[in-house]
Parts: structure tokens; sequence; C-alpha cells
């Protein structure tokens, strides 16, 4: 079929459980596939948040409970790396977390990268709507450096946004440095990282790049959230975005994104190739 009778398809009757159906089975057998918004044209985020949701609950029914929360598309290197240009959310579960030690398990993925991002860890609830910077601000207890590993199940990470919203915002893995800091102690806007793989600088950022101030990615997804009856829980992680393009990854690879305030957190692929385009 030519690619101009392929954009002008109908749908070819996606539904929301056949698009929850076709993500899933494409994460478990580590192949991407084609995004929705190419046949279902008028799927919308609200359709694309409830599919992300009903994902999430059958991921910790037998996965792992929900530990956090991320943000995606909070800088403007990501905007434009992926031709989207609104932040999202998306649910964070506990097999998702990578301990020290733990590698990137290129076998169970089928094209991630790394992206260094500012972490928040909340000392309170936080529940929009009407959340500002300084409500946001309260509820931090910690500030940790982290490594995001996303994974679209999209092919060539080609989406729209309410693909991505329903792919729960390429998440795959993510890693934390065990030690943070008080929110007083670290100036998260001048905050600096330098991503590194296999020692060599591959990309650099200030927090800043991250909607201005990592703290309105909190204000954003507090917000988002309560949209749809949603909160940020006392004790979540919440990710709050690449601060830098994301960086493909090589088997055997060594990744670490050092912060000029909250230390290194580093991260090495395990060395058996990926499926796809890698
Ligand atoms: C979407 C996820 C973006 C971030 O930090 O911006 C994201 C993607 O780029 O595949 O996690
Ligand atoms: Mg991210």
């Amino acid at each position: 079929m030519k690619t101009t009778e392929q954009e002008n398809t109908p749908s070819q009757a996606w539904t929301e459980d056949s698009v929850l159906d076709e993500l899933i089975s494409a994460e478990n057998e580590r192949r991407s596939t084609e995004r929705f918004t190419l046949t279902w044209q008028d799927l919308d985020l609200d359709t694309a948040y409830r599919i992300q949701a009903e994902g999430i609950s059958r991921r910790t029914a037998h996965s792992g409970k929900r530990i956090g929360v991320k943000l995606g598309l909070t800088s403007f290197a990501k905007q434009k790396q992926m031709g989207v240009a609104a932040p999202i959310t998306g649910i964070l579960t506990e097999d998702m977390h990578l301990f020290p030690g733990n590698p990137i398990p290129l076998s169970e993925l089928i094209h991630p990268k790394v992206e260094p991002e500012i972490v928040f860890v909340l000392g309170e609830d936080l529940r929009g709507p009407g959340i500002d910077v300084a409500a946001a601000a309260r509820a931090v207890a910690r500030v940790h450096a982290g490594i995001e590993v996303i994974d679209s199940r999209y092919r060539a990470f080609d989406f729209r946004l309410p693909d991505v919203v329903a792919d729960n915002a390429s998440s795959a893995r993510f890693a934390v440095a065990d030690t943070g800091v008080p929110l007083a102690d670290c100036d998260v806007i001048n905050e600096h990282v330098a991503l590194r793989i296999d020692g060599e600088i591959v990309a650099e950022a200030t927090g800043e790049a991250v909607l201005g101030d990592p703290l309105r990615a909190l204000v954003f997804a507090a917000n988002e959230l309560a949209a749809r009856g949603d909160y940020l829980r006392a004790g979540e992680i919440v990710l709050t975005g690449a601060m830098t393009d994301a960086k493909a990854i090589a088997p055997g690879a060594k990744v670490s994104a050092e912060f000029s305030t909250l230390g290194v957190v580093s991260l090495q692929t395990s060395d058996i190739s990926t499926t796809e385009e890698g």
C-alpha cells in the first residue's frame, strides 16, 4: 500500500483494548509497532491516558506496584528530537527500577536510549489542581541524580502525542542515585549535568532546560494528574524529564550522568544485543 493511501485509510478499527494489547505484546515480544495515529487519526489525549491507566493497572497486577511518576518532553531538546511539543506524564512501577549493579537489560528492550534527569522524592502528598511552584517545592523531600532508560514501543520512536501517552511515555527502566539532597541545598535551575557514554561527553545541560525550572515539571505533573482524578503520593519518585536529548546505547556501553551537586549515577548495558536498531 502506498503511503498516501495508508494515511487516508479510515481506522482499521483499533479500540482502546486492542491498542493496549498490541503495546503489551510489542513490549513482551521486543518488537516495535506502527504508531496508531496513522490509522486512528482522532485518537485523543483523554483516550490515550485511559489506555495508559489500564496498562498500568494490568502491569501492577503482576509486575510490581506504582512507585512514582515521570514527566516526558519537558525540555526543548527532547521536544525537538521527538517532534512533539507538549509535556506528558507516565507512571513508574517497581519493576522498572534499576539498582546499583543492575545492568540495562538489552535483551528485554527494543531500542533503548538514555537521558539524564533531575529526580524529586516527595515528602508529602501533592494534589492538584491549583499547585504552584511554592506548593510543589514544599512537597519535595530530596533531590537526586537520575538516568531514565526509555524504550518506545513504536518503530523508530515515530509517534504523535496520543501514541506516546498510550505507551506510558516510553517508560522502560530508570536509575536514581542513592543519596539525595534537600531542595534547599540544590539550585535545580542551575544544576549542571554531563552525560557520558564510554567516557565521552555526549550531551550537557542545566536544570533550566526543563520547563525553565524542574519544579515546573512537578507542578505540571500534579495539575495534569488532577485532571484525571490522580495525585502524587508522599514517598513517590518523580522523574522531571530529560535535560538533554536521548542517546542510543550499544551492548557493553558504560553510561554515567555527572551532576554538579547531585553526584553521579552510572549504568552499564548488558552485552547482549537488542533485536532492533542496534
Ligand atoms: C518520550 C518520553 C520522553 C523525557 O524525559 O522527555 C521522556 C520519548 O522521547 O520517547 O521520557
Ligand atoms: Mg525521560
